[in-house]
C-alpha cells in the first residue's frame, strides 16, 4: 500500500491540502470550505522537483576564480577587483555551502569595512511565499539590521503612485485605508450603481498576500448583480467579472480615466448636482479645483466635450453617467493598474474628488474604493486585527530608494532625486543580496535592468529555481518551497488561520532563508543577535504565543499551539458589524477629524502644491502621458500595450510549472488582440508575433479577442524573461523589454507599466528556441 499522507498548506493563492506518497508530492486539494478555489496551485506540483530547482550553491565561474584567489591571499592582497561583463552570460560551478558561507560572509566584510552598510541594498521586493515565520524579506531585513543596516525600498509596484499620494488626500495610511474600505457585505446590501475604473479583476482576487482562505470575491459580485446593482465597466478590457455583473462596457483609451472623471465633474458641478454640504464640511479645496475644471485658470473647461476628444467616448455617454451617479447610491471603484503608469496619482486623487463631490462618502454603498478584487482580500468581511511578525529590528541607515527606481540607483549613484517633498540622492551600491523577489520579472526596461546588475561589486540571491535572476547573480543559494518547511499562515484579510505543515524533505541541499542567513550570521559573529537561539519549531511557537496574547488583548481566543498544529485550518475574526470607509468621520468630523493638515478631505492640496512638481500639482489635473493612444507616437507605434497580471500563476511564479505552459502558443506568452487590428495586420490565431518599439521587443502567441478594445493588446506579465543580443529582445514573451523605467511623477516615483506604445508583425524567421527552461551552464570548475 502506498503510504498517502496529507497535510495543511497555504500560499498566496489560497490554502489547500498537500498530498505525499511515498514522501514525494502527488496531490494538491483545496480546503473544503473554499467554494471558488484557484487552480495557480496545480502549477507546483511538476515544478517542485523540476530539473530547474538549484539543489546546491552555485558561483558564477569568473567571479569564484577572483574570489578564491582573495581568500586564499586574505592577509596580503584584497583587491576587490570583481569582474562583471559576464554577469548574465557566464557559467556556473556547484560549491559546498561550506564554501558558499565563507565566500558571503567574506565579502560582505570587506564592504562594510571599505563602504559601510549603505553600500548593501537589500530593498529586495517581492512576494516570495506565504507563511509568517519564513517569509523572505523580513528574515533578509532582520538580518541585515542585525549586520548593522541597509539601504532599502520604500513602496510597492503595486500602487506606489496611490500610497504616496492618497496620504495627502485623506489623511489615513495606505494600510489603513485598504483594511476599512467599505465590505462587499455593506456593498450589496446599499450600493444601486458601481461605476468601475478598470474593472474588477476577477483573475486577480485569486491572490491575497500572504495567502487566502475562502475565495469570496466571485460570489460577492454575483451576489449583487442578483440583488439588482448596476455595474459599468470603464475600461480598455472586459473580463470575467463584467461578464458575471452584467456590466456595461465603456470603452476607455488608457491613462485618460482623470480626463473622462474631469468631463463628469463638469456636468456635476454646472447642472447643480454637487454635494455642497458634504464639500463645505468634509473637503478642503473645491473652489480652487473648479477653477481649473471650469477653464478659469488654464482657459480651458473641462467639457464632456474637452474630455471626450481624449479619452475617445462620446460626449453623451459622459454626460448620462455623470445624470446617473448622481441619482444613485454609487459607488466608484479604481483599479490599482490606473495608476501603474506616468502621471499615476491623477487617477485615483480624482476618483477620491468625484466622489466627494457625490457627497456619499461615508455612507453605506456609496464613496470609493481603490483595488477591489485587485486581492481577494480587499473588501473582504473580516474583523481586522494587528498580528505578530518577525521583529525585524531598526535600520540604522537612512538612505532609501521609492522601490522602482533600482536601475537608476545601481546606475548613477549620487544623482539627485525627488520623492514626496523631499531631495535625495542614490547611494553607491556595492553588493546587492535579493530574496523573494525576481526584478527580472517585475523592473521595467530590462535591458536598463540588465546594466545596472554588472554595477556592484557583487550580486547575491537566494532563490529556488533557475530564473533569470538567479542566473544574473554571482552567488546563488537555493531556496527551499514552503512545502519544505514548517510555518503559520495568517493574514489581516482573512478569516482563515493555517498550519503550514512541511511536506516533503527539502529537494537537494536546499535550505530555508533562516538556515540560510543562520550559516552566515554565524561567520559573521551576529548569530545569537539574529537567531534569538531559536529554532524553526521554537520561532512557530514563539510567534503563535504573541498571536495568542494579541488574540486574548482582542477578546477572542487561540488554542495553544499543539492543538492548534493538529488540527488544521481555523477560521477567526467573523465580522460583528460592516465595514464603512470614512464612517466615523462622517458622523462626527469635529471628534473625528481625518490627519490631513485640514483634518478634512484635501481636493487641493497645499502640501503638495507647495512641492511645486509641475508633474503632480495641488488638485488632480489632467496631465498628458509621453505614450498614449493620442501622442505623436502612435503614428510609429499604434498600439498600447496592457502588461496586466496573469490569470494562471501569480507575476513570474510557478511559469516552469504545467498550469502556466499549458496556456503558452509555440512556447510563448499568449497577446490578446482585437480582431479589427489582428486583421489589419494579417494575424491570426496562434501565429506568433514580434512586438517592438524603441527600447526592445519580444515575441508572443497570438489569440484574437473582444476582451480588448481596438488599439489595445494584452499581454501579461510574468513570462521568464530569455533576453537575445544585448538584453532587449525576449524570445518568451517579457513585456518588461517594452515598458519605459520612468517615475509616475517627483511624488512617488513608482513604476509606469502601462503608459507604453507598441507595434505588431508576424514573426517570418526561423523561430529562436527557448532556453530559459533548461539549465544553465553548469561546469564543475
Ligand atoms: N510590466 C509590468 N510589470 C510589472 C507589473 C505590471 O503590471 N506590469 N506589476 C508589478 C507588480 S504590481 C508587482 S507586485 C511585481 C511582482 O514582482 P515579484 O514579486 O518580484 O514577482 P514574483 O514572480 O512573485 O517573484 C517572487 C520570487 O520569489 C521566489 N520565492 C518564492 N518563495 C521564496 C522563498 O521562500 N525564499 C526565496 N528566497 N525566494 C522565494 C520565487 O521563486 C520568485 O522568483 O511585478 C511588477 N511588474
Ligand atoms: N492571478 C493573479 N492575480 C494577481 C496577481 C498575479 O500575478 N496573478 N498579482 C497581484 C498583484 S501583485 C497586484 S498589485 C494586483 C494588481 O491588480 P490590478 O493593478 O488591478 O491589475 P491589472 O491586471 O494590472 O489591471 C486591471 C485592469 O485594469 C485595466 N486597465 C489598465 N490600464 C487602465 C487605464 O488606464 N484605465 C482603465 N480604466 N483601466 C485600465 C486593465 O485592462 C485590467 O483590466 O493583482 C494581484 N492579483
Ligand atoms: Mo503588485
Amino acid at each position: 500500500m502506498p503510504n498517502k499522507i496529507k497535510k495543511p498548506t497555504a500560499f498566496h493563492w489560497g490554502s489547500y491540502y498537500a498530498e505525499t506518497e511515498n514522501e514525494k508530492l502527488v496531490g494538491i486539494k483545496p480546503y473544503e470550505k473554499d467554494r471558488d478555489p484557484s487552480s495557480i496551485a496545480n502549477g507546483i506540483l511538476d515544478s517542485i522537483d523540476d530539473e530547474l530547482r538549484i539543489k546546491v550553491p552555485h558561483i558564477r565561474k569568473g567571479y569564484l576564480k577572483e574570489i578564491r584567489k582573495e581568500l586564499a591571499n586574505s592577509k596580503t592582497s584584497i583587491t576587490g577587483k570583481r569582474s562583471r561583463e559576464k554577469r548574465g552570460s557566464d557559467n556556473f560551478v556547484p560549491v559546498s555551502w561550506e564554501e558558499a558561507i565563507d565566500i558571503v560572509s567574506f565579502e560582505m566584510n570587506r564592504i562594510k569595512k571599505k563602504y559601510k552598510n549603505k553600500s548593501f541594498y537589500a530593498g529586495s521586493y517581492g512576494w516570495a511565499s506565504a507563511g509568517r515565520f519564513h517569509h523572505a524579506q523580513s528574515q533578509l531585513h532582520r538580518f541585515f539590521n542585525s549586520y548593522g543596516g541597509y539601504t532599502k525600498s520604500v513602496n510597492t509596484y503595486s500602487y506606489a503612485a496611490s500610497e504616496t499620494i492618497m496620504p495627502h488626500v485623506i489623511g489615513l495610511s495606505y494600510r489603513k485605508f485598504l483594511d476599512t474600505h467599505t465590505d462587499w457585505n455593506n456593498i450589496k446590501d446599499n450600493s444601486e450603481l458601481m461605476v468601475m475604473f478598470g474593472g474588477l479583476p476577477l483573475k486577480n482576487s485569486q491572490v491575497t498576500s500572504g495567502g487566502v482562505g475562502k475565495h469570496t470575491t466571485k460570489e460577492f459580485i454575483k451576489s449583487c448583480e442578483k440583488k439588482g446593482i448596476k455595474f459599468i465597466n470603464i475600461s480598455p478590457m472586459e473580463m470575467e467579472a463584467d461578464i458575471i455583473s452584467k456590466a456595461d462596457w465603456i470603452k476607455i483609451r488608457p491613462g485618460t480615466d482623470t480626463a473622462f472623471m474631469l468631463g463628469v465633474a463638469f456636468i456635476l458641478e454646472t447642472e447643480s448636482l454637487v454635494d455642497k454640504d458634504f464639500l463645505n464640511k468634509y473637503c478642503t479645496g473645491y473652489k480652487i479645483f473648479c477653477n481649473y475644471l471650469k477653464g478659469t485658470t488654464d482657459g480651458k473647461a473641462k467639457t464632456p466635450f474637452w474630455a471626450s476628444k481624449i479619452t475617445g467616448i462620446p460626449s453623451n455617454t459622459i454626460y448620462d453617467l455623470a445624470k446617473q451617479m448622481s441619482k444613485k447610491r454609487t459607488m466608484i471603484t479604481g483599479a490599482w493598474a490606473l495608476q501603474r503608469q506616468q502621471y499615476g496619482e491623477q487617477s485615483h486623487w480624482m476618483i477620491t474628488v468625484l466622489a466627494c463631490m457625490l457627497g456619499q462618502i461615508g455612507l453605506p454603498g456609496g464613496g470609493f474604493g481603490l483595488g477591489y478584487s485587485a486581492e481577494n482580500g480587499i473588501g473582504n468581511p473580516v474583523n481586522y486585527h494587528k498580528w505578530p511578525a518577525l521583529e525585524q529590528f531598526q535600520n540604522p541607515v537612512s538612505d532609501f530608494i521609492p522601490v522602482a527606481r533600482v536601475s537608476d540607483m545601481l546606475l548613477e549613484p549620487g544623482k539627485g532625486f525627488t520623492y514626496n517633498g523631499t531631495e535625495l540622492k542614490y547611494p553607491d551600491i556595492k553588493l546587492v543580496y535579493w530574496a523573494g523577489g525576481n526584478p527580472f520579472h517585475h523592473q521595467m526596461n530590462l535591458k536598463k535592468l540588465v546594466k545596472a546588475f554588472k554595477q556592484p561589486d557583487s550580486i547575491i540571491v537566494n532563490e529556488i529555481w533557475w530564473n533569470s535572476l538567479a542566473r544574473h547573480a554571482d552567488i546563488v543559494l537555493p531556496a527551499t518551497t514552503s512545502l519544505e518547511r514548517n510555518d503559520i499562515g495568517i493574514r489581516h484579510w482573512d478569516q482563515t488561520i493555517s498550519p503550514m505543515h512541511k511536506v516533503i524533505e527539502p529537494i537537494g541541499e536546499s535550505k530555508s532563508d533562516y538556515e540560510i542567513f543562520s550559516a552566515i550570521s554565524a561567520k559573521l559573529n551576529i548569530n545569537e543577535k539574529f537567531t534569538e537561539n531559536r529554532n524553526e519549531d521554537q520561532w512557530l511557537r514563539h510567534l503563535w504565543e504573541e498571536a495568542r496574547d494579541s488574540a486574548s488583548q482582542a477578546d477572542f481566543n487561540l488554542q495553544e499551539f499543539d492543538k492548534f498544529w493538529k488540527n488544521g485550518f481555523q477560521e477567526v475574526l467573523s465580522p460583528t458589524k460592516q465595514t464603512i470607509l470614512l464612517e466615523e468621520f462622517r458622523k462626527d468630523p469635529i471628534n473625528n477629524p481625518i490627519p490631513t493638515p485640514s483634518g478634512k478631505i484635501e481636493i487641493f492640496s497645499k502640501t503638495v502644491a507647495d512641492f511645486n512638481y509641475d508633474d503632480c500639482p495641488g488638485h488632480p489635473t489632467w496631465l498628458e502621458q509621453d505614450e498614449w493612444l493620442g501622442s505623436a507616437l502612435t503614428k510609429q507605434f499604434p498600439l498600447q500595450l496592457i502588461s496586466g497580471q496573469p490569470h494562471n500563476r501569480l507575476h513570474s511564479q510557478l511559469d516552469n510549472g504545467s498550469e502556466s505552459q499549458k496556456f503558452k502558443i509555440n512556447g510563448r506568452e499568449p497577446i490578446k488582440i482585437n480582431i479589427k487590428d489582428a486583421n489589419f495586420r494579417n494575424l491570426n490565431n496562434g501565429d506568433i508575433v514580434e512586438i517592438f518599439n524603441k527600447r526592445g521587443k519580444c515575441l508572443a502567441g497570438v489569440i484574437i479577442s473582444n476582451e480588448v478594445m481596438p488599439g489595445i493588446v494584452f499581454l501579461p506579465v510574468g513570462a521568464w524573461y530569455d533576453p537575445l543580443d544585448d538584453g532587449s529582445f525576449c524570445v518568451h514573451g517579457n513585456p518588461n523589454v517594452l515598458t519605459e523605467d520612468i517615475g509616475t511623477s517627483s511624488l512617488a516615483q513608482g513604476p509606469s507599466a502601462h503608459s507604453t506604445l507598441v507595434e505588431i508583425k508576424k514573426f517570418t524567421k526561423e523561430l529562436p528556441p527557448i532556453t530559459i527552461f533548461d539549465k544553465p551552464n553548469i561546469i564543475n570548475k
